[in-house]
């Protein structure tokens, strides 16, 4: 048995997140989760909401309300939207937790005593009209790196390229719209990320099975001019962890908080502080600390593409600088953009499909399955109303569903609403356990490897494997003449929902459920043995019939929808 630690990365508390946010992080991190889980392993599945920073303030901001009550609502809000989505997390906690305060506090004074931070006298953005400083997302301008002309004072989206707000070419106040801004000398602490470049170029060397999306992004950065930057890691807000030097004051620097970046990944570990604390489960440490236990903790992290600096890097560094024991990622999986219908999802503009809009129309299994099989690994990939009706309708409708159905309801007509008794698989049968045999063990080995569009490709294809089998066997037929081996047929197909509900649970943990009500078993034990599995249920082992599993989608359907999403949300 393993222990597998798994985090998503921690999305902003700035509203509800769109279907290409989830498909980034959340969602084939939960997939991961419920495989290992399904598998035996002990798992810790840890998400948040990341609420510091300026996308929490501006977002509070334009909802008329006090910033701490907007975290706290949105992240009840969001928090349902992941249960909507059945995603697993063992804790969904907040980085705005009184764990992740202390915890960050005392990861910066570990780094001031190990020499690791700079006090910095530099220019800040000053808003004339504001009357105040304009750090990353309060300021917008043009990307110096690729021209992009809505980059933003932090990072640009276009080019991923961590920014200061100086960097910015006509930059202006995303508060107030206001060009007439100036430099002002304000003090702040930075990370002297550039002494651990070494040891961070020699960890990422070392890491040759990671993506190579994941590798070259860190490369790219650690290789980028100079070399990697010494960051700022402080700002002049309101709202964030104050600045302190563990449990001390930091003089100097009393009315300023940690950058949200510095204290969102150090929420990794504080969540399991808090889930400890909840009373979810004990001894957070075995996870994180490797002199209390997590030496054996294989720890994946997951993320879209834009936040793999953070963690390839600026994160590390803070582990690493620690000069404490503390668990380092051991596989990072990082996803490209999905965008939709011709252009980018977006969130600042309303444009696409969002997760509440989503479960609002079909429920999460649609979406989850679709999702996952479309997964933007290797390319961006696309959602379309016409990919997603075709799909769905084909995969889990016309495949899936259509077995269930066809399967359940020919037996309760011939022999009732029990596996019949009697019969022997002949070569047909044979065949059909063997290329599931076969495919089962491929679709575990690219489950273990976090490919998730090949594990959707042959899920489907044994899902396939039962429909074609069912064709060629004709039990309808094999019936009139030989009822005895139209029963072994069907006993074979009812034991193969079963195990399709088992194979099936990481990607529509709905549906799998359904099936195992129906087929009236709870052992979803893995099936190591494929041929023992699909004898689970013997003969006048009761069942009943299913509703209909997956309903298509019509065109008209569709056609309403591609209406609905067109435009921006309100
Ligand atoms: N909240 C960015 C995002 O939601 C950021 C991730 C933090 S992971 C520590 O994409
Ligand atoms: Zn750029």
């Amino acid at each position: 048995m393993t222990r597998h630690l798994i985090t998503s990365a921690i999305p902003y508390i700035n509203g509800i997140k769109h279907l290409g946010n989830l498909v980034g992080s959340q969602l084939p991190a939960d997939l991961f989760a419920r495989y290992q889980r399904a598998r035996g392993h002990e798992v810790l599945f840890l998400c948040s909401t990341d609420e510091h920073g300026t996308p929490a303030e501006l977002a509070a901001a334009k909802a008329g309300q006090p910033v701490a009550q907007y975290c706290a609502e949105m992240h009840e809000v969001q928090s349902r939207l992941a249960d909507g989505f059945r995603l697993s997390f063992d804790h969904f906690g907040r980085s705005s937790s009184p764990q992740n305060h202390k915890l960050t506090q005392h990861f910066a004074g570990q780094l001031a005593e190990q020499g690791l931070i700079r006090e910095v006298n530099e220019t800040q953005m000053y808003s004339v009209a504001d009357g105040r400083y304009l750090p990353d997302r309060y300021i917008e301008g043009t990307c110096p790196n690729c021209g992009f002309e809505d980059a933003r004072g932090d990072q640009c989206d276009n080019c991923t390229k961590q920014l200061d707000p100086t960097d910015l070419i006509n930059p202006r106040s995303t508060i107030s719209g206001s060009t007439d801004l100036e430099e002002r000398s304000t003090k702040h602490l930075y990370l002297a990320q550039s002494q651990i470049r070494e040891q961070l170029q020699s960890w990422i060397d070392s890491k040759t099975d990671w993506p190579v999306l994941t590798t070259s992004i860190a490369n790219k950065w650690l290789n980028d001019g100079d070399g990697l930057q010494d960051r700022g890691i402080t700002r002049d807000l309101d709202w964030g962890v104050p600045v302190r030097k563990g449990e001390a004051p930091w003089p100097g620097m009393e009315d300023k908080v940690f950058y949200v970046w510095f204290d969102a990944p150090i929420e990794y570990i504080a969540c399991s502080q808090e889930w400890e604390d909840a009373g979810k489960g004990s001894d957070w440490a075995r996870w994180w600390r490797t002199d209390k236990g997590a030496e054996d903790v294989v720890y994946t992290q997951f993320m879209g593409k834009d936040n793999v600096p953070f963690h390839t890097l600026s994160f590390p560094a803070t582990i690493l600088g620690s000069g404490e024991p503390w668990k380092l990622v051991d596989y990072i999986k990082s996803f490209n953009y999905l965008n939709y219908d011709g252009g980018q999802f977006s969130t600042s503009r309303g444009r696409g499909v969002f997760m509440d809009q989503a479960l609002d129309i079909l429920p999460s299994d649609y979406w989850r399955w679709w999702l996952l099989s479309n997964a933007p690994e290797s390319s961006d990939a696309e959602f379309t109303w016409d990919l997603f009706q075709a799909n769905t309708n084909k995969d889990l409708a016309d495949v899936l569903g259509n077995f269930v159905s066809r399967v359940t309801k020919f037996c309760r007509s011939k022999f009732g609403e029990e596996v019949p008794k009697g019969g022997t698989w002949g070569e047909q049968e044979e065949a059909l356990v063997a290329e599931l045999a076969k495919r089962t063990k491929e679709y575990e080995g690219h489950m273990e490897a976090m490919e998730v569009r090949k594990s959707a490709a042959e899920l489907r294809a044994i899902w396939v494997a039962g429909n074609e089998y069912l064709q060629a066997a004709a039990p309808w037929s094999t019936f009139k003449e030989d009822p005895e081996q139209a029963a072994a047929q069907i006993r074979l197909a009812l034991n193969l929902i079963r195990l399709y509900a088992v194979l099936s649970s990481p990607f529509i943990p709905d549906a799998s459920a359904t099936l195992m009500r129906a087929m009236q078993v709870t052992d979803d034990t893995w099936p190591d043995d494929v041929k023992t599995a699909l004898n689970h249920l013997g003969e006048g082992h009761a069942f009943s019939v299913p509703d209909v599993l997956f309903r298509k989608i019509t065109d008209e359907e569709r056609e309403n929808w591609q209406e609905r999403f067109a435009g921006t949300r309100d």
